[in-house]
C-alpha cells in the first residue's frame, strides 16, 4: 500500500526488532519505563534509553499525552526511539468531552511523525499505541492510527516507509481490514 511517496507495511512482529530508522514506543507521562511495548524497549535498547528520558523529565517533567519525545535507540537496530503516551480509554465520550481520547490518540500518532520528520529518519515504525494497558478499543484505534498516518504521508513526501508492527494476530488482522476500508 502506498499514500503519496510513502510505502505503508502492516505486519505482525516484535517492535524491538524492526531495522526502521525510528521506532515508538507506547510510553507513560512519566516517561521512566513500565510494562508492554514499553518494558520490552527499555530491555531490548538497554539503559541508555532510560538515561536520556530522565534528562528530558528533569527538563520538561514529563511528555504530556499525546505529545512525543526522542531519545536514542541505545542497542537497538533503530537509531531513535521516539515516546509517545496515548490515552486511557475512558469510554470515548462525556466526562473529557466527546471522544477526546479520539484526539489524544490522533495527535501521539501525529507528533510522533513530526518528531521523527525534524531528526531527519524517513523510515518508522509503529505499535498499536494504547490499545493495551491503557484498553483504547482495536478497532477505533487502528483507524485513527491508519488515518492520521495516510493524512500526514499525502500531505508530506518526507516518509519512505511507515511500519505497523502489531503484537498480535488479531491486531493484525484489525489493521489489514481496516487499511483495506480506507
Ligand atoms: N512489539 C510490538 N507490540 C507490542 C510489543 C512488542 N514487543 N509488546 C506489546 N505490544 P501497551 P498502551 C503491543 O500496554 O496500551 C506500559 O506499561 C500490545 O500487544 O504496551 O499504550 C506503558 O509504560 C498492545 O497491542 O501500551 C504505559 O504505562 C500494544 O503493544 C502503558 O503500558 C500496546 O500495549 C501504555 O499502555
Amino acid at each position: 500500500m502506498r499514500w503519496g511517496r510513502t510505502e505503508i507495511t502492516v505486519k505482525v512482529g516484535d517492535i524491538t526488532l524492526e531495522d526502521t530508522e525510528a521506532i515508538v514506543n507506547a510510553a507513560n507521562n512519566g516517561l521512566l519505563g513500565g510494562g508492554g511495548v514499553d518494558g520490552a524497549i527499555h530491555k531490548a535498547g538497554g539503559p541508555a534509553i532510560l538515561e536520556e528520558c530522565k534528562r528530558i523529565r528533569a527538563r520538561q517533567g514529563g511528555c504530556p499525552t499525546g505529545e512525543a519525545v526522542i531519545t536514542t535507540g541505545g542497542r537497538l537496530k533503530a537509531k531513535y526511539v521516539i515516546h509517545t503516551v496515548g490515552p486511557v480509554w475512558q469510554g470515548g465520550n462525556l466526562a473529557h468531552g466527546p471522544a477526546d481520547e479520539d484526539r489524544l490518540l490522533r495527535n501521539a500518532y501525529r507528533n510522533s511523525l513530526i518528531v521523527a520528520a525534524e531528526n531527519g529518519a524517513r523510515t518508522v515504525s509503529f505499535p498499536s499505541i494504547s490499545t493495551g494497558a491503557y484498553r483504547f478499543p482495536i478497532e477505533r484505534a487502528a483507524r485513527i492510527a491508519l488515518e492520521t498516518v495516510r493524512d500526514y504521508a499525502l500531505e508530506h513526501d518526507h516518509f519512505s516507509e511507515v511500519r505497523f508492527v502489531l503484537f498480535k494476530d488479531a491486531d493484525y488482522e484489525v489493521y489489514l481490514r481496516t487499511i483495506k476500508s480506507l
